[in-house]
């Protein structure tokens, strides 16, 4: 039983990387339906990749979910990050069923437009320190890693999970400037494009409120495992991933969940899939095109 939402937006999720919530991200994307799915960027971790190669089982199910939701009807629309950039030469093109672009307008069922960006393009650090962003990442994966280890420690406790790194970095006050700079530079991106409000992702912190304009951002599947639905009113707000998971486990959300019919054989669980057909070879990238996001 899926539940429907008229759209879902999810971004860094940072598939071939350890810290990625893969097996959580794929069971949320097999029990949601909906008519517009936005990734908005650092889906694929291609800088974690380049250094080491990790691209564990249950990461290809989070794509065969994702190219799944494609070929069901919904319109995928992947809007590539500062780490998986190398995306970003193919924007305007149509790959497997999923469209890539750099930026996307999204029209909610309350007739709202909203820019759809991951972020990266307005934090000022990404932007013109690339290499220091770079060691940021690798500060930040050491972080999450100390954080599994305690939140193992805690569950052998019997101690509910508890983010370390969230904690540590909501309390640092260089972060929250940064945050707030950030927020500020997107809602002022909305607002010059005669925006109603903007989704981002980018500094996995999820969340839903106005700031003049809206601003929404996805959070991550790294930590917190959260994402912005939107209703068939227009209303969007912020989905507690795991939550929405262990209530589907539960069958909690049995009943009422799928509210419109979907076509499909009742066999249809998810897993089996057909291949899409790609435009290989991939057309070449103009020259210009590659200095995007550098
Ligand atoms: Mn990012």
């Amino acid at each position: 039983m899926r539940t429907r939402f008229r759209t879902v937006w999810i971004s860094d999720t940072h598939l071939g990387t350890r810290g990625a919530q893969a097996q959580e991200l794929a069971w949320f994307l097999q029990h949601v339906q909906c008519d517009y799915l936005y990734l908005v960027g650092d889906i694929i971790d291609m800088w974690r990749l380049k250094q080491r190669w990790l691209w564990p089982e249950s990461h290809n199910t989070v794509v065969r979910r994702i190219l799944k939701h494609a070929t069901r009807g919904a319109k995928v629309t992947l809007i590539p990050g500062n780490h998986d950039d190398a995306l970003r030469p193919y924007a305007g093109l149509d790959i497997g069923g999923i469209r890539i672009e750099l930026n996307a307008a999204h029209r909610t069922a309350d007739g709202r437009s909203l820019l759809i960006s991951h972020g990266d393009q307005y934090d000022l650090v990404v932007q013109h320190h690339r290499a220091l962003s770079m060691l940021g990442g690798w500060a930040y994966d050491g972080l999450l890693r100390v954080n599994r280890g305690w939140n193992i420690a805690r569950s052998a406790l019997g101690l509910p999970y508890h983010s370390l790194s969230g904690a540590i970095k909501s309390k640092v006050k260089g972060a929250c400037q940064f945050i707030s700079r950030f927020e500020d530079e997107l809602v002022a991106e909305a607002l010059r494009g005669g925006f109603d409000g903007v989704v981002c992702g980018h500094i996995h912190k999820a969340e839903s409120r106005s700031l003049g304009v809206a601003y929404y951002n996805c959070g991550d599947w790294v930590e917190s495992c959260t994402a912005l639905v939107e209703d068939d009113t227009g209303a969007i707000r912020v989905l507690d991933g795991l939550a929405f998971n262990a209530a589907h486990r539960s069958g909690a959300h049995a009943a009422p969940a799928v509210t419109a019919p979907i076509h499909e054989s009742p066999h249809d669980d998810g897993d089996e899939w057909v291949a899409p057909t790609l435009p290989f070879p991939l057309p070449a990238v103009p020259a210009r095109a590659r200095a995007v996001g550098e």
